[in-house]
């Protein structure tokens, strides 16, 4: 007799808009998105955060380093959204693989491929909600980015490694081994290869010009324009917010603590010799924009305390409370002649916003360490 069992049947997927050759197609515009993503991610984190081998190597040229590895960081992640998108459109019908596991290896792999999907999501999803300074999770962003780029490293990295003969032979149109399937790209993958590249280019040209500022005026979904803020530069924490509120002439004193330490009242400050630089502020979240500053070479502070050549510095905030009131500099930035003590923005006195009486602004350096309401300058052992 005919057994009645029913066989739930899974969906059958059929067409090239789901083939390997399509998922190789995205997979390599989102392996190169990611690569470009991870390494300008490393040198953003070594440069704010590194380790006691390194934090006296830091190079301070060229003058826009930092301001092109991070809009790279923020634009090649805001790239990656659309190709991921498109990627797990194209494999999805794998999730209904029958049977779901087969051998322990097939077990294995489908769990790195997890990994790989739910850290690649949480990384663009965090990072971009980071660029509009939204953090609406429980944990703090920086180190658990950090964490997680590793393990979708990791996990890209298994993942090319057990594709490799099939990205192999789907890499190009044409590839010798696949005489037999169907060489031609038709239509149909064309077209949404066509609608990816669009996608990719729409968010990347609405975006991109909140660093590159020749393309500002297509800015239409970044959190940023950079001309909008006082003297035509943006703020990310303003006076008020940090606390500080207006710092009185008369009661500002600047310290120099090192081996001769001294003080100094604005007025000593501003009689100072001046010096006029062009440097960027470039923040970690993605805007950069160039400026003009005067103001008092780090360097003859220094050499006035007597600090050794090799010492590092630290600059001290008069904001009392927040992660960025302190920020340390390696010899290379302390020494460099573009590096001020600046007072001046734009040709005027620096809005309080921006750091008012005085400001660090120093070349190849990531805005959250370009120390505002500077107060002291330390010269470490
Ligand atoms: N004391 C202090 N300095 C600070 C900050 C801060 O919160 N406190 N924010 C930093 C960040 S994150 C950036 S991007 C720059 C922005 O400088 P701006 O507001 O003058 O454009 O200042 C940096 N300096
Ligand atoms: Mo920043």
């Amino acid at each position: 007799m005919e057994s009645m069992k029913l066989r739930v049947s899974p969906p059958v997927f059929k067409g090239r808009l789901h083939d390997a050759r399509t998922a190789t197609s995205i997979g390599r515009w989102l392996g190169a998105a990611f690569v470009v993503c991870f390494l300008t991610g490393l040198i953003s984190h070594y440069m704010q955060h590194p380790p006691d081998w390194l934090a006296n190597h830091i190079p301070s040229r060229p003058a826009w380093g930092y301001r092109v590895s991070q809009g790279l960081h923020v634009a090649s992640g805001i790239a990656a959204i659309p190709l991921l998108l498109a990627k797990l459109w194209t494999v999805y019908p794998r999730l209904f693989e029958w049977p779901p596991l087969r051998s322990v290896r097939h077990a294995l792999e489908r769990l790195s491929v997890a990994v790989l999907v739910g850290g690649a999501g949480f990384e663009l999803a965090t990072g971009l909600l980071n660029t509009a300074q939204w953090y609406p999770w429980p944990f703090s962003f920086v180190p658990v980015h950090y964490a997680v780029a590793w393990l979708v490293v990791g996990a890209l990295i298994l993942h090319i490694a057990v594709k490799a003969p099939e990205i192999r032979t789907h890499w190009s149109r044409r590839s010798p081994g696949t005489l037999a399937l169907p060489a031609q790209d038709g239509p149909e993958r064309r077209s949404l290869l066509t609608a990816v590249g669009a996608a990719v280019s729409a968010v990347t040209l609405t975006t991109v010009g909140q660093s590159f500022t020749p393309l500002k005026s297509l800015i239409l979904l970044a959190p940023r324009h950079p001309d909008h803020g006082p003297q035509d530069l943006p703020v990310n924490r303003t006076a008020a917010a940090a606390g500080v509120g207006r710092i009185e002439d008369e009661e500002y004193r600047l310290v120099v603590a090192g081996p001769r330490p001294y003080t100094l009242t604005l007025e000593e400050l501003r009689a100072l010799p001046q010096h006029e630089v062009r440097l960027p502020i470039a923040c970690v979240e993605g805007w950069s924009k160039s400026a003009q500053w005067t103001g008092v070479r780090v360097v003859d502070l220094l050499e006035r305390a007597d600090a050794p050549r090799h010492a590092r510095v630290r600059v001290v905030s008069l904001q009392l409370r927040g992660g960025y009131r302190v920020s340390e500099m390696g010899h290379e930035h302390a020494r460099d002649p573009l590096t001020l003590l600046a007072l001046r923005l734009n040709g005027e006195e620096l809005d309080p916003d921006h750091g008012y009486p005085a400001r660090l602004i120093a070349p190849n350096r990531p805005g959250v360490l370009q120390t505002k309401w500077v107060g002291r300058l330390e010269v470490l052992a």
